[in-house]
């Protein structure tokens, strides 16, 4: 609990609220906002709210503040939560994460940076060359990253379209020695199509203004950005190709189709020797690729020529997969560069990490499509974690070593991603079953299959099952009660985008270009038509996949939290829209947050472990104590100290409330071990 914030500014954590209600608790929010206290504390959560205004609470002066601090000593900060991660790790050994959540444009990615910042701000006191590099390349991966994966939507101008978890290794010393980036499914839709005010990834415009020289903003990043690629050891012609991907996206943007008679045909047929010449293939193979695709009928290989419409997809099909092609690679090369190498535990000691995990936030847009999907069961996945061990572990616990307790209610979005992952039933499950049936499916065929199977779910409807609602602008759609909203999904395109296919053709031809970096990118290139056989993973399985693997990675280590909220849809400092911000405290269950932290304990040891640590400083425990149990030792020792009122004693635990009594304990232990140091060394030297 912060202490140095005088009064004016509101309560510095939420859990001293004088009443914990919902208005007190907006108030309270609404205080520290207006008098620009962007963080509150839940315990050792921390709100944010974005401020949507450049703060000077990040510099130098303000890092030195938290460095090696304790979290209550303070003003919240974001600085705290990333020591108290950086403490854990160092003094306890324990590999932590920093989860940050909240919805599009809260402020989640900027967060996620101000982190990184201070931890490599607070490491390498010594300076050493090797982790100085080391710093400096996590830290322009994220430029490179943004560049690639983020796009301005209609919620957010530097909206994240990936969602990115960064592992930091740390060394014995508790410097960065290394990391690793895991990315989760790209947005790639978006090269080909964007909503009304919104753009394509940064970097087209990067490299369109940088030619064009009309756009300082882009152009000037197009430079930090290609820096930044320098910097992390991307070679010139690793660099090179990039930028000619880029521009193959760009003109395949343009390229057009059309018939004579049943022959399909490219219309601006100068595009095609372009394309040849950014992808270092023939002319032909490029034309052939764009038109034909070949198939095997047994023994037989035939060219058979596209349809107008096929001819169309195959292109878009190519533009979204040389994209999120390009993407993977450049995360698979960082990795390279970042990983920790030749690292000997024998020598250097426990390898430990702290993941930060900064995913896209959800979102409702006028349309919503297969991708808004994914990135909303996400996010219901990442709600999901923060119940089970902030809201239900914890009260399991207390119920469980029998101390009193009063169970406090809380949403349990369970129930919602069950909806859409469970096995056979689940949304992706129908949508997998759908797209797994040969001949034509439709999305209006996967539509009667959801509304078929979930007809009676709490959590969804669809305009066909109840009509009359009048929000829905789209015919063929489904909506799901989400704990942060009702969303709309239309279904328009689930099937293809779920299949994700992608010609052969394509990939043979990228795979034959002479230009080395881009032949690396597409190796599956390499099989002949006659040796593709095995059905790829849906993206739809991929993905449920990689966000079980993600949970249970971040449910492994010790996580800290921060919850973002966007205090306006207008991107205001000055507007606090008071049933915005109410929505997202309520269902990001803040409340319930304060409740079980504000009738809970801080800290809690097993009675022989706490003995271990503290016996020293009591009579009756030190070196050994003749008490009946561990328990009644423990309840001595603390009925010594005066901490009685603070702590409970469970079946095989000692919880404590606040953190101040554990600082105590540890300050008495450590005052104890210096005595007994000074009087161990008296003996030896035999001056007692
Ligand atoms: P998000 O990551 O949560 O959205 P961002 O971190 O990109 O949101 O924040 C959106 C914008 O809010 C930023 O571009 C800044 O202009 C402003 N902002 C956020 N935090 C701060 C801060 N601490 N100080 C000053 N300005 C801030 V998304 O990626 O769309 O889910 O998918
Ligand atoms: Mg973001």
């Amino acid at each position: 609990m912060a202490e140095h914030e005088s009064l004016e500014f509101g309560k510095a954590d939420f859990v001293l609220l004088d009443n914990v209600s919902l208005e007190e608790f907006m108030a309270n929010l609404k205080l520290r906002f207006e008098k620009g206290r962007i963080y509150t504390y839940i315990g050792e959560v921390v709100v944010s709210v974005n401020p949507y205004r450049a703060m000077n609470i990040y510099g130098r002066d303000t890092i030195e503040q938290y460095k090696g601090r304790e979290l209550y000593e303070r003003p919240p900060h974001l600085f705290a939560i990333a020591d108290a991660a950086y403490k854990a790790m160092k003094r306890r050994n324990k590999d932590t994460c920093i989860v940050i959540s909240g919805e599009s444009g809260a402020g989640k990615t900027e967060a996620s940076k101000y982190i990184m910042q201070y931890i490599a701000a607070i490491t390498n006191p010594s300076q050493r060359a090797e982790v100085e590099r080391v710093k400096n390349m996590l830290l322009k991966s994220n430029c490179v990253l943004e560049a690639f994966g983020n796009a301005k939507t209609n919620r957010n101008d530097n909206s994240s379209r990936f969602g990115k978890y960064m592992d930091i290794n740390f060394d014995f010393k508790g410097d960065p020695i290394g990391g690793h980036i895991n990315n989760y499914l790209l947005e790639k839709s978006r090269v080909i199509f964007q909503q009304e005010g919104e753009r394509s990834f940064h970097s087209f415009y990067q490299i369109v203004f940088s030619i064009l020289q009309s756009s300082i903003n882009d152009s000037a990043d197009f430079k930090a950005v290609t820096d930044a690629m320098k910097v992390i050891g991307f070679t010139t012609e690793e660099i090179q190709t990039v930028y000619k991907i880029l521009a193959t996206i760009l003109h395949l943007g343009n390229l057009k189709f059309g018939s004579d008679g049943d022959v399909t045909l490219i219309e601006n047929s100068k595009l095609v020797s372009v394309l040849g010449d950014l992808l270092s293939t023939k002319d032909e193979n490029v034309e052939k690729a764009l038109l034909y695709r070949t198939v095997a009928t047994g023994r037989d290989v035939i060219d058979k020529q596209h349809t107008h419409q096929e001819a169309s997809y195959g292109r878009d099909a190519l533009a979204k997969a040389i994209y999120e092609r390009l993407f993977c690679w450049i995360v698979g090369r960082i990795n390279d560069i970042i990983e920790v190498k030749n690292y000997d535990a024998r020598v250097h000691g426990k390898n430990t990490v702290i993941g930060v995990l900064d995913i896209y936030g959800f979102e409702i847009f006028q349309n919503n499509s297969f991708e808004q999907f994914c990135i909303n069961y996400c996010n219901e996945k990442l709600q999901q974690l923060f119940i089970q061990l902030v809201l239900k572990q914890e009260q399991e616990e207390y119920e469980r070593e029998g101390i009193p307790w009063k169970h406090i209610d809380y949403f349990n979005n369970q129930i919602i991603v069950d909806l859409v992952e469970q096995q056979h039933k689940g949304i992706f499950a129908v949508l997998d079953e759908a797209c797994m049936n040969v001949g034509k499916v439709t999305d209006e065929m996967f539509l009667q299959a959801l509304n078929g199977k979930l007809a009676k779910h709490a959590h969804y409807t669809s305009r066909k099952l109840s009509p009359t609602d009048k929000n829905l602008e789209f015919d063929r759609d489904f909506r799901i009660r989400h704990y942060a909203g009702n969303v709309a999904y239309s279904v328009v395109g689930f099937i293809d985008k779920n299949k994700d296919t992608l010609f052969q053709d394509f990939k043979r031809l990228l795979y034959n270009s002479s230009n080395p970096v881009l032949k690396a990118m597409w190796p599956e290139g390499k099989l002949r038509i006659t040796e593709v056989t095995k059905r790829p993973l849906t993206a739809a399985t991929l993905f449920k996949n990689s966000m079980i693997s993600l949970v249970e990675n971040l449910a492994s280590k010790e996580p800290y939290y921060v919850r973002c909220i966007k205090p306006n849809d207008v991107k205001s400092p000055l507007l606090f829209e008071h049933e915005r911000c109410k929505h997202q405290v309520e269902y990001l269950g803040l409340l319930e947050n304060v409740r079980v932290r504000r009738a809970g304990f801080a800290n809690r040891q097993l009675y022989p472990r706490f003995l271990q640590r503290y016996k020293m400083i009591s009579e009756f425990t030190w070196p050994n104590h003749d008490l009946p149990s561990d328990k009644e030792a423990v309840k001595r020792l603390l009925q010594g100290c005066g901490f009685e009122h603070d702590v409970a004693y469970g079946k095989t635990k000692v919880f404590i409330r606040t953190p101040r009594t554990i600082f105590s304990l540890e300050e008495q232990r450590a005052e104890m071990v210096k005595r007994i140091v000074l009087f161990l060394q008296k003996v030896w030297r035999g001056t007692l």
